[in-house]
């Protein structure tokens, strides 16, 4: 059953539309934009944009027993949301490849099923679940979040999922654990950047329990009420919203409950760009690049970049999460 319900962090209405009419704007001056410069360069700087017009929507089906929410095609939501096709064609997702077209291509045969998730570590109640019974329990919502990476690019989406905490308190965490690991399969012979020392592998991202418990943080299994393309993580992936779109780890595998903070994947690649925390903090830039602005994933090449809000415009939802700490510390 997919549920709409509000929930902490929820963009609003008010927000949606005042968002809309900026990004209308904003397409119209591009496209102007485009024609002219078309016109002007005989052709040659249109190409850029970045279109999806090899990924079919249908290809990816409904949910078993949902149907896709009708508000997807509502005017006030389609100019908000990123574009399935989009948000399916422009990934990270190293274990397929480095650039961004790799994963669509490389991951179509993905097998997913069948899938086993292995809650463990300091746990009450640790098992071996198969996918279906892993969800069974959860009541499916469609939550609209935005999403943020590194790179400084971005997307709005709506994710079908059900809150990672209702996960870990089926397993009741002892009282020494602090942290929770999350590790995606390990499978050179489907991932082939799995073969190589691109990054350590497998992939592995870690939450403090707090940060877990969060309601925000969501186990995502579809989007616009559909199955979970392979190419976004399939069949099952973390979806952190306000942290930095590399802490939303890909076709988990283990959940594991663990005492000490856990190393992350990028964090061993690159402690100085990509430290445990990696909260959105426009203030704090990157090593090498600014934080400040993003990117919309599909408003073109030539379009406007937005300021980047703090926590990724969670921060009365979280801020509470990092009382007393380092802003600096936690980038
Ligand atoms: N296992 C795994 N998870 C991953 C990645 C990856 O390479 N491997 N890339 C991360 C990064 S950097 C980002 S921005 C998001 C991209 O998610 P998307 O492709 O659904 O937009 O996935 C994250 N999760
Ligand atoms: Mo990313």
């Amino acid at each position: 059953m997919l549920i709409r319900k509000p929930y902490p962090g929820q963009i609003l209405p008010s927000e949606i539309t005042a968002e809309a009419v900026y990004l209308q704007r904003r397409e119209f001056l591009e496209q102007a934009r485009n024609v002219l410069l078309a016109s002007w360069a005989g052709g040659l700087w249109a190409a850029p944009k970045l279109l999806a017009k090899d990924i079919d929507t249908k290809m990816f089906p409904e949910l078993p027993g949902v149907k896709p929410h009708a508000n997807y095609q509502s005017p006030e939501l389609k100019k908000v949301l990123t574009r399935f096709e989009d948000i399916a064609s422009y990934n990270n997702f190293y274990e397929f490849g480095l650039d961004k077209e790799d994963p669509k291509e490389r991951a179509k045969n993905f097998k997913t099923r069948p899938w086993t998730i292995k809650v463990h570590g300091q746990v009450e109640k640790p098992a071996d679940y198969q996918l279906e019974d892993f969800m069974k329990p959860h009541t499916l919502e469609d939550r609209i979040y935005r999403f943020r990476c590194v790179e400084a690019w971005s997307m709005v989406v709506p994710w079908v999922g059900f809150p990672l905490r209702a996960v870990l308190e089926r397993a009741k965490p002892t009282s020494k654990a602090k942290f929770v690991l999350f590790k995606t399969l390990l499978d050179p012979k489907q991932m082939p950047m799995q073969k190589t020392d691109a990054l350590p592998w497998p992939y592995q991202e870690g939450l403090r329990l707090d940060e877990a418990m969060h309601d925000l943080s969501f186990l995502v299994v579809g989007m616009y009420g559909r199955v979970l393309p392979n190419q976004n993580g399939a069949p099952l992936r973390l979806v952190v919203p306000w942290k930095y779109g590399f802490k939303s780890i890909k076709s988990i595998v283990s959940i594991e409950l663990v005492e000490n903070q856990p190393k992350t994947t990028w964090e061993m690649r690159a402690p100085d760009e990509y430290p445990f925390y990696s909260n959105v903090l426009p203030d704090v830039p990157h090593p090498r690049w600014s934080q400040k602005t993003e990117r919309i994933l599909g408003t073109g090449f030539f379009a406007k970049k937005q300021p980047t809000l703090i926590y990724n415009g969670y921060a009365k939802d979280v801020a509470h999460l990092y009382k007393g700490f380092d802003l600096n510390k936690l980038f």
